[in-house]
């Protein structure tokens, strides 16, 4: 089978010129909300690998700020907190400012993103892509309660239809693009809308954009934390509505 599903149809065409056995082109955001537990972790796992990160401490009120500065890792923090949708605008804007990355890719903190993913990604996007975006639906490794599938699916579904699109996962949080991608990226929804709003613009036509298999683990930390499977149905919701919304406005 086919692992990569090519939304637009044009063919890959620049190879990045970078030495492959480095990382030296890739800076990685990872926003940062109360992970005290195991941000430190999943920071120091990537910069071990040799990647840049960019960590943005969404105004943590937990240990979060300390654990990224023992990592080493570049940390820039909100004053107040501003959600998913603020912390991934100023991480985008940190990375394209403080760095010189050609690919920018934004990583949870959470423990549920795999290093091993982000390696195939930064792989893929280097034969001449504008954005990897990652997909639990393209093999069967996430594992995920049938009515979590069931949101997501349909939130995709949605998706495609508004964005003429075909993707298989639509809000995934694990996401590789390039600087000139980035540099056009505007998020001003608050909340999970910036999900769909990140997609729009990422879904762009005339991005050469693939999807790239990727396992997210649901683990106990990842679950025991706010309400995972709520922002699933908030992004189903916001979908439609803005579904609905546009078809209005074309009408
Ligand atoms: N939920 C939430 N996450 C935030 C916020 N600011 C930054 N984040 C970070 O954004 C990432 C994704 O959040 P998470 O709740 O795991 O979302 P999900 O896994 O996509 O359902 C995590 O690394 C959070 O720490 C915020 O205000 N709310
Ligand atoms: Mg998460």
């Amino acid at each position: 089978m086919n692992t990569l599903t090519v939304v637009e149809p044009t063919a890959p065409s620049t190879v990045s010129p970078v030495a492959e056995d480095g990382f030296a082109d890739v800076v990685v955001i990872v926003r940062v909300y109360n992970e005290a537990p195991v941000v430190g972790g999943v920071i120091a796992e990537l910069m071990a690998a040799g990647i840049s990160v960019v960590a943005v401490d969404d105004a943590s009120t937990d240990g979060s700020a300390g654990e990224i500065d023992r990592t080493g890792a570049l940390r820039v923090s909100h004053p107040i907190n501003l959600g998913a949708g603020g912390a991934l605008q100023t991480g985008l804007e940190a990375a394209l400012k403080f760095t010189d990355a050609r690919y920018i890719g934004c990583f949870d903190a959470d423990g549920q993103h795999q290093l091993v993913d982000l390696i195939g990604m930064i792989r893929t996007i280097r034969q001449g892509y504008d954005v990897v975006m990652g997909s639990r639906f393209l093999d069967g490794k996430t594992e995920m309660s049938p009515l979590r599938r069931l949101i997501l699916r349909t939130a995709t579904k949605v998706f495609n239809r508004g964005a003429g699109t075909r993707l298989t996962d639509a809000h995934n949080g694990l996401r590789l693009m390039t600087r000139e991608v980035a540099a056009a990226t505007r998020l001003t929804q608050t909340g999970m809308a910036y999900a769909s709003e990140l997609e729009r613009q990422l879904t762009r036509p005339g991005h050469r954009l693939t999807e790239f298999p990727v396992h997210i683990l649901y683990t106990e930390y990842s679950k025991s934390k706010g309400q995972p499977l709520l922002n699933s149905v908030n992004i189903l919701a916001d979908t439609i509505a803005h579904r609905l919304g546009s078809g209005r406005a074309a009408l």
